[in-house]
């Protein structure tokens, strides 16, 4: 404090630490930390919540965050203590037998602070280690009792509280964001009839039909045993040599080979609850439900060149994006649509719902949105709360219910059990993230690390001498769904599941050309990575059964032949569903323009100051985010972006969505021949971003060689030169392909064998 206030570069008492002085501790600090003692109080910041993202108060909705003030600490003004609460007058140096002694086994505090240290680490999740999360809060659009007694739905503008945790499924806790893979989803709903865990996935299907294999499905695509290669990423021969040999896994292949396994936020993700769930009203009425998350952001994403090198420019570009998003105030947000029908319509579906490789197209079954996720507070502590955070599917509240699908029943059973060995016991509950709002009152008792004090002595039911406490509520407590079974116990699917096919068909065919061109491309990328030649041809004979082009360039890719399709597991005839719009990633474009995208302005020393002013400020009218960039530190650039000016050699192109050029004739021609600003204008140019060149700057697309047409003879309406000193128009058709994401004509389609 003293140091900042007088803004000493230098740590002013490091002196104190050697010879004689060393005997003397430092007098000052000793008394204040006695007199600050005597007010030490956990929460400041003019005691804390509500805090929203940027630092300020807001009329913040989240109960949780006021409720997690009871553990908020805050160190400003506090001295420093043992975990006992004992004042530490010196954090330096260890106590010796002399100053040049062995350090002695008395030293307490010593002790402590190594023995802490040496346990800070708890095992990573088995599957999602690596993620980030943020509270916020769920608003209902209306009362939806009809459909669900569940807390959440029950009248317009009821507000719960939400933690949300987003996360890659392979990679360690360190590995990078934006590498090929499903992204988690987790909602918890911090609901007033206790807690319900969401823990959905960014793709609606998953790569297997039963709980049975989920443990060889993710030691398949786990970096390989003897060697731990490759970090996050299934381009290896074990997984593809898993995925071949259980055709169930096609449909999602689909998805993992598309671009939304490349998400460009996770603000611009969708979000699935993946199983068939029920939904049960006030007299018991069920029907069945998808839950689907829309952001409103629109659904953008990568292109898988751009994917990789953000992997070594930013690996926490994610991760990133949510929290910056949030600390400036820009909420993300997400409608909640569920998708509903009965069992009797389930029936007359060509697919099995309890199939977690199927999706109900929404020409089946309509969204019907019923209301909005804010986040809009970043965690305090990333351990306390991110990786503290137990979701599990076991989590649901009246209102909800599961289905039989095999994978559901298998999670229902995974997520509680890994609880208690990652975080080391059965109260993980009363972790205060993940204890709920609603009040617990059961005879569950004991166990390592218990924090409640229970009092009394009845710890039973049922009892006479606690009054019959805590009572069973009856029907206004959770029931499962009295579904009737008749049937013998058995291993095996039901027969609809042996449909692998028409499903991954219909993807293929609802997207755009682009789309495909792209997921051609992950299949080579990814089996490109496959050193063993069955495996290869496997994948791609599983591919015939989709789709003859995707099969043929995929084959060509791989300089292979088109083997013959792989024999199907069923006799019954595939049924065939007509493309369905909304599984293209173009279905959603948002409704945010282009707020929060980001752009890049290479700007020379002489650039025309006056009209980069005017173009910022239209920019930043609409919500874009703004950063100078020049060749080298410059004090020339007075232009006033969002963010700090950086140079080139510390920044990259791939972490802008376009770039502006602001030149005169002399910035132009240095900008020309520097080999980062010709290297930034053609990864613009390569990952479909718009470019507008003002004053000299088309020089620089020029020194480029940007191609002035498309591959297929089209005008690239996304390289913008002004000529004559007129940026309005320009600017707006920048802007528009800047709100889409960015043009695909600019990619070449693979060739076909
Ligand atoms: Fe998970 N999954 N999973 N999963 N899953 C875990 O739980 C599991 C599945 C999902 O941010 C683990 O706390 C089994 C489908 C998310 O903390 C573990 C099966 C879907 C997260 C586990 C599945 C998911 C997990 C690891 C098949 C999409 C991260 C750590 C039967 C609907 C949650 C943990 C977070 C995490 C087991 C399949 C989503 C081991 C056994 C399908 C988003 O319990």
């Amino acid at each position: 404090q003293e140091q900042l206030a007088r803004n000493i570069p230098w740590n002013a008492t490091k002196k104190a630490e050697y010879g004689a002085q060393a005997r003397t501790p430092h007098q000052g600090e000793t008394a204040r930390a006695a007199s600050a003692l005597a007010h030490a109080s956990t929460v400041t910041e003019a005691t804390a919540s509500p805090k929203t993202g940027d630092g300020k108060v807001s009329s913040g909705a989240s109960p949780i965050a006021g409720a997690l003030d009871r553990v908020r600490t805050d160190d400003t003004d506090q001295p420093l203590t043992t975990n006992q609460g004992t004042p530490v007058a010196d954090n330096q140096s260890s106590l010796k037998a002399g100053l040049r002694g062995p350090t002695l086994m008395e030293d307490f505090i010593l002790r402590e602070k190594l023995t802490h240290f040496d346990h800070e680490r708890i095992p990573e999740r088995v599957v999602h280690a690596r993620g980030s999360a943020a509270h916020g809060y769920f608003e209902s659009y209306g009362d939806f009792s009809s459909l669900t007694r569940a807390a959440p739905l029950a009248s317009a503008g009821k507000r719960t509280p939400v933690f949300v945790r987003f996360s890659t499924v392979a990679g360690e806790r360190g590995s990078a964001d934006t590498v090929r893979d499903v992204r988690g989803f987790a909602v918890k709903f911090y609901t007033d009839e206790g807690n319900w865990d969401l823990v959905g996935n960014n793709i609606p299907v998953f790569f297997i039909q039963d709980a049975m294999k989920f443990p060889d499905l993710i030691h398949a695509v786990k970096p390989e045993p003897n060697n731990g290669i490759p970090q996050a990423a299934s381009a290896h021969d074990t997984f593809w040599d898993f995925a071949s040999l259980s055709p169930e896994t096609a449909h999602m292949l689909m998805w993992h080979t598309s671009d939304r396994a490349i998400p460009r936020s996770y603000r611009t993700m969708q979000g699935f609850g993946v199983h068939t769930f029920r939904l049960i009203n006030q007299d018991g009425e069920a029907v069945f439900c998808k839950f689907h998350w829309q952001p409103l952001a629109g659904t953008h994403s990568l292109v898988w060149d751009e994917a990789l090198r953000i992997c070594g420019a930013d690996p926490d570009y994610h991760r990133r994006d949510l929290w910056e998003a949030i600390e400036s105030g820009e909420y993300p947000e997400w409608e909640l649509a569920l998708q509903v029908f009965t069992a009797e319509e389930a029936e007359q579906f060509e697919f099995d719902v309890l199939d977690p490789t199927k999706l109900v197209p929404e020409e089946l079954a309509p969204l019907q949105i019923v209301g909005k996720m804010v986040l809009d507070r970043n965690p305090d502590n990333f351990f306390a709360e991110t990786e503290q955070v137990a979701f599990c599917t076991a989590h649901i509240i009246p209102g909800i219910d599961f289905s039989n699908d095999p994978l559901l029943q298998g999670r229902i059973h995974s997520y509680v059990d890994t609880q208690i060995s990652r975080l080391g016991g059965a109260n993980f509950h009363e972790l205060p993230i993940n204890a709920p709002i609603a009040p617990v009152h059961n005879n569950q008792r004991d166990g390592i690390h218990r924090q409640a004090l229970n009092r009394g002595r009845v710890a039973y039911e049922p009892n006479s001498l606690g009054g019959g406490c805590p009572f069973q509520t009856g029907q206004a407590g959770f029931a499962s769904f009295p579904e009737a079974i008749h049937a013998d116990k058995m291993r095996g699917k039901p027969e609809k599941f042996a449909d692998h096919y028409s499903q991954a068909r219909l993807f293929w065919r609802s997207q755009t050309d682009a789309e495909q061109n792209h997921i051609i491309n992950a299949f080579c990328f990814e089996l490109g990575h496959v050193q063993t030649p069955a495996i290869q041809t496997r994948v791609v004979s599983m591919l015939a059964n989709i789709n003859p082009r995707l099969a043929s360039a995929v084959a060509q890719g791989l300089g292979i032949a088109v083997p013959e399709p792989m024999p199907l597991a069923t006799d019954a005839p595939i049924p065939d569903f007509a493309p369905s719009p909304a599984l293209s990633l173009r279905h959603l474009p948002g409704k945010t323009g282009i707020h929060t995208r980001k752009v890049a302005i290479l700007q020379g020393e002489d650039a025309d100051h006056q009209q980069l002013e005017q173009v910022l400020k239209t920019l930043h009218d609409k919500g874009a985010v703004t950063q100078i960039v020049t060749s080298r530190a410059s004090p020339g650039s007075k232009a006033h972006a969002t963010l700090p000016a950086t140079v080139l050699s510390a920044t990259s192109p791939v972490l802008y969505d376009g770039v502006i050029v602001a030149a005169g004739d002399a910035g132009a021609n240095q900008l020309a021949t520097d080999p980062l600003a010709l290297e930034f204008a053609r990864l613009q140019y390569r990952h479909g971003k718009p470019m507008l060149a003002l004053g000299g700057g088309k020089d620089l697309f020029q020194a480029a060689q940007l191609p002035a047409t498309l591959p297929d003879g089209g005008h690239d309406n996304a390289i913008l030169v002004a000529t004559n000193g007129q940026t309005d128009d320009l600017l707006t058709q920048f802007m528009r392909v800047l709100a889409m994401g960015r043009i695909t004509g600019r990619e070449r389609a693979p060739e076909t064998a």
